[in-house]
């Protein structure tokens, strides 16, 4: 595994991961899910996402960037809830506050393939993952696609750190163990995001 690279199983306690819950509920009203797509191809992908903070993360057919208003609304963003914002500040070991919290959601039936997280220009600060609800299988390699991967299942309440030399490490999302957790009313998985964008 490279240097850098951080799994912090069961970091969130279950009141900590229903407050947070209700924290991310509040922050999404106004704030929906959207279907982002791949550049070129357009295909819609399986996760739908959405953001907070001053910057979120969007993919179209024109590509992957950082935006500081929501595709569909065309609204800003609302703020990163504070408990995100008090776990980059407990774990990213990072001068300066995310610009970004990308909100994932997954069914049971999406999955993220491998790639890397590299549309930031801070790239000394670490992305700080949070998993909630539904069981996932993640996969982490190397600096390259071909390098061999790990696999392990994250549970809700564990948070990964992808930074030092890990912060570009290729990974990836195979699979969502359907109604493993409780957590979430209508089932499926919620990752969250920290990402510092700009220097
Ligand atoms: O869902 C996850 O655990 C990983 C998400 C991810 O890699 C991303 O949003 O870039
Ligand atoms: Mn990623």
């Amino acid at each position: 595994m490279l240097d850098g690279f951080q799994y912090l199983p069961e970091y969130l306690n279950r009141q900590a991961q229903e407050e947070l819950v209700d924290d991310i509920r509040n922050h999404m009203k106004n704030n929906p899910f959207f279907t982002p797509r791949m550049p070129r191809s357009n295909n819609p992908f399986s996760v739908k996402m959405t953001n907070f903070g001053e910057l979120g993360w969007v993919s179209d057919g024109t590509g992957y960037r950082y935006e500081k208003t929501h595709p569909t609304t065309k609204k800003t963003w609302p703020s990163i809830p504070r408990p995100l914002m008090s776990i980059w500040e407990d774990i990213s070991q990072y001068k300066n506050p995310p610009h970004a919290c990308l909100v994932n959601y997954y069914n049971s039936g999406a999955k993220m393939g491998l790639h890397v997280d590299n549309d930031e220009e801070d790239l000394a600060a670490p992305v700080v993952s949070i998993s909630l609800g539904d069981t996932a299988r993640f996969r982490i390699g190397g600096l390259n696609r071909k390098d061999p991967t790990q696999s392990f299942k994250l549970h809700s309440g564990d948070v990964v750190v992808l930074g030092g030399q890990s912060r570009l490490a290729y990974h990836g999302i195979d699979h969502i163990y359907g109604g493993s957790s409780t957590l979430l009313k209508k089932g499926g998985r919620l990752n969250l995001t920290l990402r510092r964008v700009n220097v």
